[in-house]
């Protein structure tokens, strides 16, 4: 057979490429321009490097209008995002996150949906000093946001300790040997001068000078938890294991949530598994599909430019052939894998060698001190006690892990102190939710989520409760915008703002993170939402059979049809 000719879609690059082209390796003029004490702000030019270093600028939309009146620049500041392979930071570097939220940021934490802290509201002024302290830490925020490999994810329930443990070795490795070479990052905001005989054009032997057309990410999931939702992935890892035993990870491509409104061209996907390879190929694996992205990715269009439309419009079987040429050996066949869920587990699990694990619910990710809860305090009192480590999980949560059998009497006291919850008394519901930031920090969010949910989900509790459901585990998910941050379309209730008070949903995704869900109702209020639920509830109460889970239910009964495909999620 003669092998196709593979192609990059043709049209002018977009203005991100010629940005990155005249960058000299993600440098701009971002050291002087952080000097610059006129504005706030940074031109557009260096904020779209600026995301290659772990930061965005922004500004305060809660604040805009009234600026805007008083002929003020916008409400400026920075997020700072940290790269954190498999989201495992250690008690020190929490107290260190926790010190500079309160020093240089808004005084709160945002856990993400990819293991890591976020803060928000950093002053210009205050970047470098924050980077630095960062650093000193031993994290950092090197291509935690930007067109390059993003912080590897690793599933953190822990299951089976060992093989955790094993992972997340991986996920660290893969972190570190796919980030960019270039030294801006050290330059810039760690002072680094170039060292002596550093040659005067650097080289990203894997990135190349352009770097990838869009963001690249990894995650490893270990099975039967899909806590990291391997199939929105550009490219995951599925771990087999054999008598307790990592045998190899199976492989799977083009997975993505992102989509734009009234674009069918744009479609969240999922990841399909074209096969197997030993743990010590993983890395391979990797660089190597990096690769053909860099190649054959869309730099016209940054609607269309993910790796999963690279997939789909080359085919996966030609991907899979163009990965094993370039790999110079052949993919084994996948292995049998199963999933039972995509959420976290909650409570104390005992792991390996007698250690602890208590996994926490932090509602939205939001780490603060509320009027009447004081969980940033009760943390940061957990974590000056704490001797094993603290564990970010995909959903928002943390994991207070590889606590001693004589320290978990400690932890206990503090949890119960502080009112922190290991999700026993809330409802499956209310456990089972994630939302991204959306307002007031997000540029790009239409309406509200992580403010929103908690306030929409004390609502549907009450119809979960008349229906007998409280202990039924719901996935439900709610983005600001269809970017999906907090991967909506693999909610079984899922919500996309699509206007202030406004919101797309869907129904029908997989609880185990393996089928996406469909539009049910387009453009609905908080009324609408709940009587629509209400209808939805109550005859899944009815008429479910024994364990079907709800996004099943609704398929079979026909209230949704199937989404078989991202490509056709908008049928
Ligand atoms: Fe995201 C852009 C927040 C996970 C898809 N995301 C953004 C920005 C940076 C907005 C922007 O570009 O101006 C948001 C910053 C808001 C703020 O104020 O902090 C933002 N994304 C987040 C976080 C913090 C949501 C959260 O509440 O946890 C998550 C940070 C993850 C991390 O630590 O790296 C976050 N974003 C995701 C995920 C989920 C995932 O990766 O598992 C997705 C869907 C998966 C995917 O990438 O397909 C996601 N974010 C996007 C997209 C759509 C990308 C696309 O190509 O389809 C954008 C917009 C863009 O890139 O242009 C975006
Ligand atoms: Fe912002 Fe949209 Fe992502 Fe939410 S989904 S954080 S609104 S980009």
């Amino acid at each position: 057979m003669v092998k196709q000719k593979l192609k990059a879609p043709e049209g002018a690059p977009s203005d991100v490429e010629r940005i990155k082209r005249e960058s000299n390796f993600l440098r701009g003029t971002l050291k002087e321009v952080m000097l610059d004490r006129i504005s706030a702000g940074i031109p557009d030019d260096d904020n779209r490097l600026m995301k290659h270093h772990g930061s965005y600028l922004q500004d305060d939309r809660d604040l805009r209008n009234e600026r805007q009146k008083q002929k003020l620049e916008p409400a400026y500041q920075f997020m700072l995002r940290v790269r954190m392979p498999g989201g495992v930071a250690t008690p020190e570097q929490w107290l260190v996150m926790d010190d500079l939220a309160e020093k240089y940021g808004n005084g709160t934490l945002k856990l993400t949906t990819r293991e890591t802290f976020q803060m928000h509201g950093i002053l210009k002024w205050n970047m470098k000093s924050t980077i630095q302290e960062i650093h000193a830490a031993l994290l950092d925020t090197i291509a935690a946001c930007g067109d390059v490999n993003r912080n590897v994810m690793c599933a953190s329930n822990p299951y089976q300790s060992e093989v955790h443990a094993e992972v997340y070795e991986w996920s660290k490795k893969l972190s570190n040997d796919l980030l960019p070479r270039t030294r801006a990052y050290h330059e810039i905001w760690l002072d680094e001068e170039k060292v002596a005989g550093t040659p005067e054009v650097e080289e990203e032997p894997m990135y190349g000078p352009l770097y990838l057309p869009r963001k690249f990410k990894i995650g490893i999931a270990v099975p039967p938890s899909n806590d990291i939702d391997v199939f929105s992935q550009d490219l995951g890892f599925i771990a087999i294991v054999e008598e307790g035993k990592l045998i190899g990870f199976n492989v799977a491509i083009g997975g993505g949530m992102g989509m734009s409104h009234g674009d069918k061209e744009t479609y969240p996907q999922l990841a399909k598994v074209i096969g197997f390879v030993k743990p010590t190929q993983i890395y391979d694996v990797a660089e190597k599909v990096i690769t053909i992205q860099r190649d054959y990715g869309n730099r016209s269009e940054r609607k269309n430019a993910r790796f999963k439309y690279t997939v789909d419009r080359l085919g996966l079987e030609t991907v899979k052939e163009e990965l094993e040429e370039r790999l110079g050996w052949n993919l084994d066949e996948a292995r049998p894998y199963h999933f039972d869920n995509n959420g976290d587990r909650y409570g104390w699990v005992k792991g390996i060698g007698g250690k602890w694990h208590l996994t926490l619910f932090i509602e939205g990710g939001r780490v603060a001190d509320f009027d009447d809860y004081k969980l940033k305090t009760g943390l940061r009192e957990i974590a000056k006690v704490h001797t094993g480590d603290i564990r970010l999980t995909s959903n928002q949560n943390i994991i207070i892990a590889n606590v001693s059998a004589q320290k978990k009497k400690k932890i206990n006291e503090l949890v119960e102190q502080y009112g922190l919850t290991d999700g026993e008394h809330i409802s499956a519901l209310r456990r089972s939710s994630i939302a991204c930031v959306a307002l007031p920090t997000c540029g790009l969010a239409m309406a509200e989520a992580e403010r929103y949910l908690p306030r929409l989900v004390d609502k549907i509790e009450d119809i979960v409760d008349e229906n007998g459901l409280r202990d039924k585990e719901i996935t439900i998910r709610m983005t600001g915008c269809p970017n999906g941050c907090a991967r909506h379309a693999l909610g079984e209730i899922g919500f996309i703002g699509k206007a202030p008070g406004k919101y797309n949903m869907y129904l029908g995704a997989a609880h185990d993170g393996s089928r996406l869900s469909k539009m049910y109702r387009e453009n609905i209020g908080e009324e609408e939402i709940l009587s629509e639920l209400r209808v939805v509830l109550s005859r899944y109460a009815k008429e479910r059979q024994q364990d079907e889970h709800f996004g099943d239910f609704v398929i079979r009964a026909g209230i949704v049809q199937a989404t078989t495909d991202g490509t056709n999620f908008h049928e």
